[in-house]
């Protein structure tokens, strides 16, 4: 077990990638905090989202607690920590995951486009990796942060140009805070998706062609699953990384270097 009696805190973990981090770190041995924001998704059935993944953790035989509270908000942060304390008594793992991805075009993207991207991905990050972080420090013990960034931190989009550089901020606030928290034994590092299937990009990839496009371009010739990314988040945040900080993965299939 990677992450035996490990405590992780997952943001963005009722779906998607963060649902897949949350699982996978019950799997291997860990209680979960899940944050969530309006969890209105009922394709789990009658229970949210948020209802449902709790369940399964605790289905593993490991303990979950659910905390709503939009990231992009620095007291979320606070009061994510403070809830995982009050119920698990300590931090080991944070997986800084929320992020959103509205596709829009540049010359008429709206502001409020631009500036709820920055907040929730770029600032969001900040804001729970500064509370983890102060955690972890004044329990003495060290610990994992391990970001949701992008290989969008490394290539452009056209209809991402609010999205790509907040993926290309956490990429660097990860090798930053690598620095600023190595002397409390806090590790940083970030993992990579490339086009991973979830409900963040389902509107883009509906386009039939656009999803064709994709699959050719990736030489392991699928599109990413949520759990691909999960068992990289595992390993970063396990003692097999104990020597890996203000590192990043990139976990997409190959697409990244596939000019030709
Ligand atoms: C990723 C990458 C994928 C896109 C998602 C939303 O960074 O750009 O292609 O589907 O974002």
């Amino acid at each position: 077990m990677l992450l035996e009696n490990k405590v992780v805190i997952v943001t963005g973990g009722s779906r998607g990638i963060g649902r897949a981090i949350a699982l996978a770190s019950a799997r291997e041995g860990a209680d979960v905090a899940i944050n969530y924001w309006r969890d209105n998704d009922q394709s789990y059935g009658k229970a949210s989202a948020v209802e449902s993944i709790v369940g399964e953790i605790e289905a593993l035989g490991r303990r979950a607690i659910a905390v709503e509270g939009n990231v992009a908000e620095r007291e979320t942060g606070i009061e994510l920590v403070r809830r995982t304390v009050e119920a698990f008594g300590r931090v080991d793992v944070l997986s800084s995951n929320a992020g959103i991805c509205p596709f829009h075009a540049f010359l008429d993207m709206p502001l409020s486009v631009y500036e709820t991207t920055v907040a929730v991905n770029l600032n969001g990050a900040f804001y729970v990796t500064q509370a983890a972080a102060n955690q972890m420090k004044t329990q003495g013990t060290g610990g994992a942060i391990v970001a949701t960034s992008s290989i969008s931190a490394l290539v452009g989009g056209g209809m991402q140009t609010h999205y790509t550089p907040t993926k290309a901020g956490v990429h660097s606030l990860m090798q930053s805070c690598a620095i600023a928290l190595g002397a409390y034994g806090i590790r940083c590092n970030s993992v990579m998706p490339g086009t991973i299937a979830t409900d963040l990009n389902a509107d883009d990839l509906s386009d039939a062609g656009k999803r064709a496009y994709m699959e050719k371009r990736i030489p392991l010739g699928r599109l990413g699953a949520p759990d691909d990314v999960a068992q990289c988040v595992v390993f970063l945040a396990s003692d097999r990384a104990r020597y890996v900080t203000g590192a990043s993965l990139l976990v997409d299939g190959g697409l990244f270097v596939n000019l030709q």
